[in-house]
């Protein structure tokens, strides 16, 4: 049987939950929250890569309780689990981009080689295709034919139309082909693949630029949306890589992939409430129904292990 989206997330989640609740798990008893207590809890936190901002908005707000003495070690868990819901809240909003009618919703997927770009794309052209809409992908990631093949296949696993040109032709050559046929056949969604080796931010910058300026010729307004995928493995150094992309690109969302099986589960919260840009979708696996929707209570959830019993 298939498992829930929750089980699946609670699942992948196990790694950083172990390692973020050790100081929670060693409490025994009930008593007042001690400073050595939160100086443990602040090094958990830490260590699952929740970032600096939001540990020190979370323990410092725990702190503040527990001198005025109204936090015990039972209370723990679940207030911690409402300040990261707040910062969560106070990070980004996590509105879904509406889509146009008459026109291809054009997406841009970019991201750093090998953090799951082309994989990202295959499962969401696996939901979109089985919610009855038609797909394009468009292969922008030319630098390495293998990179053209893979996206291919996934093209063909989904059922979704596929265009490419040769290793090393222009990405926005390709942008431009792909969207005049998307706009020619009607297609719903265009996923658009692209290559993560732009080695300086005014390189990574001129390059989006440029695939922009092309799609905008052929589609008034796109890109819709411009979705980041950053390796959740990487921890804070995907937190610098989001920075970055801000910085060249007006992001629409993240997209944290490789969650399962890794201990730094709490970056995606880190890059949601530091770089400002929502959450949208977390990668737990390999295959094509491995992308969950973020589900801000879900994750937190499932990273305290709290409220799993009602799911
Ligand atoms: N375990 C796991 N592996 C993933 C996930 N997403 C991608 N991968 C793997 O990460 C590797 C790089 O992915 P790929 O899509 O080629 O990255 P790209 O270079 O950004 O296009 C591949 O081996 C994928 O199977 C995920 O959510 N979980
Ligand atoms: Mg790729």
């Amino acid at each position: 049987m298939a498992l829930s989206g929750f089980k699946k997330l609670f699942r992948g989640l196990s790694r950083t939950r172990e390692s973020l609740t050790t100081s929670l798990q060693s409490l025994v008893g009930n008593r007042p929250v001690d400073e050595e207590t939160l100086e443990d809890l602040e090094v958990d936190l830490l260590t699952a890569d929740l970032g600096p901002t939001l540990t020190r908005e979370v323990v410092d707000a725990l702190r503040q309780r527990a001198r005025k003495g109204s936090l015990s070690t039972a209370d723990l868990r679940p207030a911690l689990r409402e300040l990261l819901l707040d910062g969560l809240r106070n990070g980004a909003p996590g509105n879904d981009v509406e889509r146009q009618a008459g026109r291809p919703h054009v997406v841009f997927v970019v991201g750093v080689n090998g953090s799951g770009k082309t994989t990202t794309i295959g499962k969401l052209a696996a939901r979109e295709r089985s919610a009855g809409r038609s797909v394009m992908m468009v292969a922008a990631d030319t630098f390495r034919a293998a990179a053209i093949d893979q996206l291919q296949r996934w093209a063909e696993r989904s059922g979704s139309d596929f265009i490419s040109q040769r290793e090393g032709a222009d990405p926005a050559s390709v942008v431009f082909d792909g969207l005049q046929a998307a706009k020619a056949r009607g297609t719903d969604l265009v996923l658009v693949d692209t290559a993560g080796r732009l080695h300086t931010k005014a390189n990574l910058m001129a390059e989006l630029e440029k695939l922009t300026r092309v799609a905008r010729k052929v589609i008034e307004g796109a890109p819709d949306e411009v979705l980041l995928v950053v390796d959740a493995t990487t921890g804070q150094n995907g937190l610098n890589q989001a920075r970055t992309f801000t910085q060249a690109a007006t992001l629409t969302g993240v997209v944290l992939t490789k969650l399962d099986g890794t201990a730094k589960g709490g970056v995606t919260l880190g890059i949601h409430r530091e770089v400002g840009i929502p959450v949208r979708m977390v990668g737990v696996g390999e295959g094509l129904d491995d992308l969950l929707q973020f589900d801000a209570e879900a994750f937190v959830d499932g990273l305290l292990g709290t409220g799993q019993e009602e799911r």
